[in-house]
């Protein structure tokens, strides 16, 4: 594959790789090896000039920043941690969608004035600017999974973690109290890729975002 008109995409397993797929598939990629199935990171496509990478999602924008994928797709809830710093972000996908929330035990939003919360999550970023846009010291506590444990067994106050159903936080005697933003999955472009790349990465960009409209339509 060559430099100059080679694609690389990067994208994480799990939902975003599913929901991925059809947008792709609009726009001529299809995928040779099953990410479930293979354990191959650089994943072939029916066009031998564009490869797919499979990383954890909080990675994803890390490479695109950096320049090893041309592409990517991520959460808004990643990207908003990321920063953005090195990428592009031309088009909302709208695809895995959630919330990003506080959440914390069931009937326990109130708290005493002063008292100083402590919050666990894995957004720290997203976490340290909605408190302190409300003008509230927090503790936060940098975990990396499995946050509902947290308030059940007096780690912390209050999590911030994206939320779909709400099932995962019910089921564990939690409630969310206040919504942070909207999320949906983001297509990433690396800044100098956008520029060298120019026709390609367009070309790519307007096939998706039909797709995303087309697939809103149908619902
Ligand atoms: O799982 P891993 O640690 O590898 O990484 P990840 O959790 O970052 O990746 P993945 O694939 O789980 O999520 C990728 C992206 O999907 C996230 O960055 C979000 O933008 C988006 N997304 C959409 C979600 C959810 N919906 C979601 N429900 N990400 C995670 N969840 C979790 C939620 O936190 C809860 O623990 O799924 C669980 C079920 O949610 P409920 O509310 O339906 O019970
Ligand atoms: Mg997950």
């Amino acid at each position: 594959m060559s430099e100059n008109d080679g694609l690389i995409i990067a994208l994480s397993k799990g939902r975003i790789y599913k929901e991925t797929l059809p947008l792709l598939r609009h726009a001529g990629i299809e995928l040779v090896d099953d990410p479930d199935t293979s354990r191959k990171l650089i994943l072939d496509t029916n066009d031998d000039t564009v490869k797919v990478l499979i990383l954890r999602a909080t990675d994803v924008p890390t490479y695109v920043q950096y320049g090893a994928a041309d592409v990517g797709v991520a959460g808004k809830d990643v990207l908003m941690e990321h920063g953005g710093e090195g990428l592009y972000e031309p088009l909302d996908l709208k695809i895995a969608c959630c919330k990003l929330m506080t959440a914390g035990r069931k009937g326990e939003q109130d708290v005493m004035p002063g008292r100083r919360l402590r919050v666990a999550t894995k957004f720290v970023n997203s976490t340290r600017r909605f408190y302190a846009s409300r003008g509230e010291q927090v503790e936060i506590i940098k975990l990396y999974g499995s946050m509902e444990l947290a308030p059940l067994v007096g780690l912390a106050d209050r999590i911030v973690d994206v939320v779909d159903t709400g099932n995962t936080l019910r089921a564990n005697g939690l409630e969310p109290f206040e919504h942070i933003a909207d999320i949906s999955s983001r297509l990433i472009v690396n800044k100098a890729a956008m520029k060298m790349k120019h026709a390609r990465v367009k070309a790519l960009i307007d096939q998706i975002s039909e797709a995303v409209v087309s697939a809103l339509r149908t619902g």
